[in-house]
């Protein structure tokens, strides 16, 4: 040990032995094993051994972490941090032995215990913090930024309870508590010392400092600790270790005694719950606004928590100078749930460092960057003034103050036009005035970008049509991508070894590699391999339906798949009324042309969507009735899969012929399930909606099974719109709706699905299922021709994948870099430490 001049003590040598490669892992896994946790036997669950898996790899990750960090903060750079309220990691584990590289010895060390990764990884619990596409996109941006050897940090929110558990009990959704912390959660480090201290409710007064300035202080807030909790994240065999840093809310401690001592010992305990609260429970809303002040609270608790982080680190190695702070930072909002951060860096900006506003607005605009992922205008958060006022009362003043700001240059824009600026201020009047989060986030970004082609397109034209014209320069698109290891290399072995095979390994770390596998397209003995693979994913994916659903999938027969977030506008009503058609074909022995197959659905609703809810039900009933009917075993299978998640995922993205992307068009902003199956080769049937549509244009209109009203079309639709018409005019959905209406699915359950069959039927149904509906039989029907052809469909499945290319995050990523970021990538440590070695 030696102390150096700050007293602090530095542990002599660890800089010389920065990846603890030296010792081999099997002694570092026994070493955990019997000593970090004090075990001797590997129980049923494997649950120890996990841990001590897990803490070896752990080591690994923390030595180059620390060369990471080193790296980043040696010289200045630039650099991004990504906030998000919700980072969907799922597991861990397997990722990260395959980004570090140690399959074999991770397999030769669990020879001793007689064990496989596979059952020793099934101990982990998934990181459930988020909700569907958001939540996953940040996970998989998280690997690229690693991969790419990017400086980027994610910062989220360490929910103690994630996305709840769905159970299903005679066909209901039912919620569980998901406690994933139960039993620890080895990949984080937490740096208490590094807690920040986050102000709530109060109120603010004016004072004038020694040269007469006036400021403003926000004065008897009652403040709450964000202890950090950084979890790494191992890019793909670079060196590189990223963190994810993850905020818990705990009490201050003074703020307890203060209380203790004026006699309310009750009262300061009931307050240090309140405190915990805050980062109790992830909200599982996943397309509406919520409204409450809890999810405000954490909103603004990740936030100021962050931005501070941020800050103390410039200052304490540039001092209170942020003259060039906007030419090393970047905060990226995903979505507006972190929005209010434009006003708290103006907070701290000018209220903490006594920044004039001007210059603190330069580096705010210059510094914040907005992606936007829905064009659901329920979706779009609005929070009431009077919550504020309450809650945050300096930050509704700076709230105020940029909007009037705002207002003087839209003036100026539209002279004399009253209604624009009414149209266009951050405050949404009315009997309880809101502020209008997504203004917030464009007024006060650099940029502001979509999530696929058509999405930013429809932003410009509709939602932010003003602001596109204000700022023209703010709108850029960024197509969103998956990371190919966790959703190909990870997740589908058996294909990763065939591509490897054949084109080499170079697609894991350079997806657009992947294309090459497209000169095999014609090879029939490559097609037997591609479709062993595919048969070989189908059985684990049967195993799964059976263990969880107790139906009987068959591999032979084609697995046709959506799995997704549970909303109407995404349609599995329509899925559904697809399957009830094909039931109704074998019920009259209409028989000659179908194509057997399996239909799996899954996906959580939000627990106070009624309909979402509802959908559900009907999939489990209609499931039962077919899976029931001997008639139906050969051609048809139904599942409901419970608690879809990451790791469901995993093992069903690489089992799917047909990919299921049916929503209505001009909603889904983009989709990412599309692009994982799209990599494992299956096939899509979709309508022009969100990336559908480039992943239509990368694989050519021949391979990709269209349908549907386009984008454009739906207004004129909507104008016109008379279902019971179509039903009347279409035989097959009249059928159809018979046997719905015929309480065929709800024998003992009279008027289950009234409210289903009225939205189908409403003139006013914005999803225009009834519409589409003759489209997708049709589309279907193009499928089945498809399937029955092998080498046709085998050569499908193959340029789907190969056409996968430019789906990969670290090509969404190289141009979030490009276009907004402007980062440098950092070296390549595994290259320098090869170089100090030789
Ligand atoms: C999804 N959005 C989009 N939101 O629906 C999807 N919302 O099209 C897109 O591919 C994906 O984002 C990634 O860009 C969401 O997943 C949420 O989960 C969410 C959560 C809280 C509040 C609102």
């Amino acid at each position: 040990m030696a102390k150096n001049a700050d007293q602090v003590c530095i542990v002599k040598g660890w800089q010389d032995a920065p990846t603890v490669d030296e010792s081999t892992l099997d002694d570092d896994l026994s070493r955990h094993f019997y000593y970090t946790l004090g075990r001797d036997k590997v129980g049923k669950s494997q649950l120890y051994l996990y841990h001590a898996l897990a803490l070896t790899i752990r080591d690994r990750l923390v030595a180059r972490c620390r060369v990471t960090k080193q790296q980043i903060h040696e010289q200045k750079r630039r650099k991004t941090a990504y906030l998000s309220l919700e980072f969907l990691m799922g597991r861990a584990l397997g990722n990260a032995i395959l980004n570090l590289d140690l399959d074999e010895q991770v397999a030769k060390a669990l020879q001793e215990y007689c064990t496989e990764l596979e059952q020793v990884a099934e101990a982990e619990h998934d990181a459930g913090l988020g909700n569907g596409g958001l939540g996953r996109l940040a996970a998989c941006f998280l690997d690229s930024c690693a991969s790419l050897s990017l400086p980027v940090v994610g910062y989220g929110i360490r929910y103690e309870y994630g996305m709840f558990n769905q159970a299903i009990e005679n066909g209901h959704q039912i919620e569980q508590p998901d406690n994933w912390l139960r039993e620890g959660h080895p990949w984080e480090l937490s740096a208490p010392e590094q807690s920040k201290r986050v102000k709530f409710f109060g109120h603010v007064e004016s004072y004038t400092d020694k040269y007469g300035r006036e400021h403003r202080q926000w004065l008897d807030s009652h403040d709450v600790l964000a202890v950090p909790y950084d979890v790494p994240i191992p890019g793909y065999k670079n060196d590189i270790v990223n963190t994810l840093r993850l905020w818990k809310s705990e009490a201050t401690d003074e703020f307890d005694l203060s209380e203790f001592n004026a006699g309310s010992y009750s009262e300061a305990v009931a307050r240090k719950n309140l405190a915990e609260q805050i980062t109790m429970v992830l909200y599982p809303n996943d397309s509406s606004e919520n409204g409450k002040e809890l999810r405000l609270r954490q909103q603004y608790f990740l936030s100021s928590a962050s931005l501070q982080d941020i800050i103390d680190t410039w200052v304490s190695k540039h001092g209170e100078d942020f003259s060039d702070f906007a030419d090393y930072h970047v905060f990226q909002l995903n979505d507006t749930h972190p929005s209010i951060a434009v006003a708290e860096l103006m907070r701290i900006l000018v209220d903490e460092y006594e920044l004039d506003w001007q210059e603190a607005w330069s580096i705010t605009t210059k510094t914040m960057a907005y992606t936007n992922h829905t064009l659901l205008p329920e979706a779009l958060e609005k929070w009431s003034v009077s919550l504020f006022a309450r809650l945050l009362p300096r930050i509704l003043e700076i709230i105020y103050e940029i909007n009037a700001r705002f207002l003087a240059e839209v003036a100026l824009a539209w002279p004399g036009d009253v209604e624009k600026q009414r149209a266009l201020s951050l405050i949404e009047e009315g009997p309880e005035p809101q502020i209008r989060m997504a203004y917030l986030a464009i007024v006060g970004s650099y940029s502001v970008n979509g999530v696929a082609a058509l999405h930013t397109e429809l932003l410009k034209a509709g939602l932010f049509n003003e602001f596109y014209q204000l700022w023209p320069e703010k709108f850029n698109n960024k197509t969103n991508g998956v990371t190919p290891r966790r959703w190909l290399a990870h997740c589908n072995p058996e294909l990763a070894k065939l591509l490897n095979q054949h084109i080499g390994d170079e697609w894991v770390a350079d997806f657009s590699k992947v294309s090459q596998v497209r000169r095999l397209y014609d090879d029939p003995k490559f097609h037997k391999q591609w479709q062993a693979v595919k048969h070989s994913n189908k059985q684990r994916l049967v195993e799964l339906v059976k263990n969880r659903c107790g139906v009987e999938f068959d591999a032979e027969m084609m697995f046709d798949v959506q799995v997704k977030r549970i909303h109407e506008y995404k349609r599995q009503l329509l899925n559904v009324l697809h399957v009830i058609h094909l039931y109704d074909r074998i019920r009259q022995g209409d028989t000659a042309n179908i194509v057997p197959r399996c239909v799996l659905l899954g996906g959580k609703a939000a627990p106070g969507y009624y309909m979402a809810k509802k959908i559900i039900k009907l999939i489990n009933n209609v499931a039962e009735v077919i899976n029931k009917d001997p008639l139906a075993k050969p051609y048809l299978r139904v599942a409901f899969l419970p608690n879809y998640n990451v790791t469901a995922m995993e093992t069903i993205c690489p089992a799917t012929d047909l990919s299921e992307q049916i929503s209505t068009a001009g909603k889904e902003a983009s989709g990412t399930g599309n692009m994982k199956f799209m990599m494992n080769g299956a096939l899509t049937i979709g309508t022009l909606d969100g990336a559908n549509i480039e992943i239509r244009d990368a694989v050519g209109a021949d391979n990709f099974f269209l349908f549907g009203a386009r984008a454009e079309q739906i207004d004129d639709i909507k104008a016109h719109y008379n279902p019971e018409q179509i039903i009347h005019q279409t035989d097959s959905l009249y059928k159809v709706m018979q046997l719905l209406e015929s309480g065929h699915f709800n024998l003992f359950e009279p008027n289950l699905f009234d409210d289903i069959i009225a939205a189908i039927k409403s003139p006013h149904d914005p999803w225009l299922v009834a519409h589409d509906f003759a489209s997708f039989v049709e589309a279907q029907e193009q499928v089945e021709q498809a399937y029955l052809d092998t080498a046709h469909w085998t050569k499908m499945s193959i340029l789907n994948t190969a056409a996968s290319g430019m789906f990969s995050s670290d090509r969404t990523i190289s141009q979030y870099s490009e276009d907004i970021w402007h980062l440098e990538p950092l070296l390549d440590t595994s290259a320098q430490q090869n170089t100090q070695k030789k």
